[in-house]
């Protein structure tokens, strides 16, 4: 949506795939879908360098509602669970300077069964959202028939638009409709939320990071063209710092993240991070990688026989983003090519490898060049263009 809002992807944490539906206070009180984890997992993006890269977004998904609303017809929290509503959880999180999203679903009830938000019930979910100080709205497609949701998505659009409080629109909708035109019109949805769920729920495997990746870029024609500013496609959470991704698995899903231009929305517990998780996920290049100011997603350039694949993102300021990703399940593999395979233009370039900070220098466009990449790894590439006229090249080395 071009209203200003999400002029790069968004940024943050949301509960999903970590916390699920966990409403069992008593006996998991450190893990339930509560106030205090929102508050305790805002204190940590603050407190812990993530907010100044950008992660700013707390939001709360499914679970966090009353059974019933409330006396005037609006949704209302868990008493038990949300004992100082919403409004007073949105003012923590602005305090520590975040903003908060919130999950509602367009039907009679959420995926975990919750009240949902019907086509008469649009305008008032959507004036208490922004009562409450709401800053994001993930709005889910369960319990509705595709002829609801075609009004429905576009109706909160407007709904939300008509509180005069700016608030990013996530919708669910393309994944209840097969994620593909002609069933999704991409551009229509370009139009009226700001990004949108394409294909099935992340789980905390590798299985499930490969079968994104594998649906997105089978369907990149598509897909790559409905991004840009305000405009998202969205693979959904980044699971890294959970149980079920190695190292060079976690810097795939980072690295390839970044190449598609998708929302950098962890879902982990962030109390709990190995040090290995949080480089990971405080990459600066991989970060302004994906937040770069043309929004250009990217694609997949290469499937090689041998399981190894090459990813590229053009960038502003004529630089470029590769990733070249490992597929195999052997051995480190040993990955000959040029730029000019790739496509590159004649020129002079340097590389610089987001995940070991070292730098390949006098690299032209029929430069054969060796990398090794991992088993279910990548090897990532930021390259500029060298000894640009001007004082310095544009990774900081001396200029022409
Ligand atoms: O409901 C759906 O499965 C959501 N999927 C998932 O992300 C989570 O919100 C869950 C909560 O019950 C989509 O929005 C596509």
């Amino acid at each position: 949506m071009d209203n200003g809002l999400l002029k790069t992807p968004p940024m943050g944490w949301m509960a999903w795939e970590r916390f699920r539906c966990d409403i069992d206070c008593k006996d998991d009180p450190e893990n339930c879908i509560r106030e205090d984890l929102f508050r305790d997992m805002a204190d940590r993006l603050v407190e812990d360098g993530w907010k100044e890269l950008g992660y700013e977004y707390v939001i709360i998904d499914d679970c966090w509602m009353s059974m019933l609303r409330d006396e005037h017809g609006r949704l209302q929290p868990d008493p038990f669970r949300f004992p100082g509503g919403i409004a007073k959880l949105a003012r923590y999180i602005h305090d520590r300077g975040l903003k908060l999203g919130i999950y509602a679903d367009m039907g009679t009830h959420t995926c975990m069964g919750f009240p949902g938000t019907t086509l008469d019930t649009i305008n008032i979910d959507a004036q208490t959202f922004a009562s409450w100080g709401v800053d994001y709205l993930k709005f889910d497609g369960c319990s509705s028939n595709p002829i609801e949701q075609m009004l429905g998505y576009p109706l909160m659009s407007k709904a939300l638009n008509a509180t005069g409080r700016p608030m990013a629109y996530s919708c669910s909708w393309p994944v209840y409709v097969g994620g593909l035109p002609p069933k999704v019109n991409y551009s229509l949805l370009g139009d009226i939320c700001h990004l949108w769920r394409n294909y099935v729920d992340i789980q905390d495997s590798w299985d499930s990071v490969q079968g994104i990746v594998e649906w997105f870029s089978n369907n990149q024609d598509d897909l790559q063209p409905a991004a840009g500013p305000g405009r998202w496609n969205d693979p959904d959470m980044l699971i890294i710092g959970n149980f079920g991704l190695s190292v060079d698995q976690a810097r795939a899903q980072m690295a390839l993240w970044a190449i598609m231009a998708a929302p950098l929305i962890m879902s982990n517990d962030l109390r709990n991070l190995d040090n290995s998780a949080r480089f990971i996920l405080q990459n600066k290049v991989a970060v302004a990688i994906n937040q770069d100011s043309m929004g250009i997603q990217g694609r997949r350039l290469l499937q090689e026989k041998n399981h190894i694949e090459v990813y590229w993102r053009p960038l502003s300021h004529s630089a470029s983003a590769l990733v070249f990703l490992s597929r195999r399940t052997d051995m480190p593999s040993l990955y000959h090519t040029s730029l000019a395979k790739l496509k590159y233009d004649t020129g002079n370039y340097e590389a610089y490898d987001v995940f070991t900070g070292s730098t390949v220098t006098g690299l032209n466009a029929t430069t054969q060049f060796t990398l090794s990449i991992n088993p279910s790894g990548v090897v990532m590439w930021y390259l500029g263009i060298y000894a640009d006229m001007g004082t310095h090249t544009c990774m900081g080395f001396p200029g022409t």
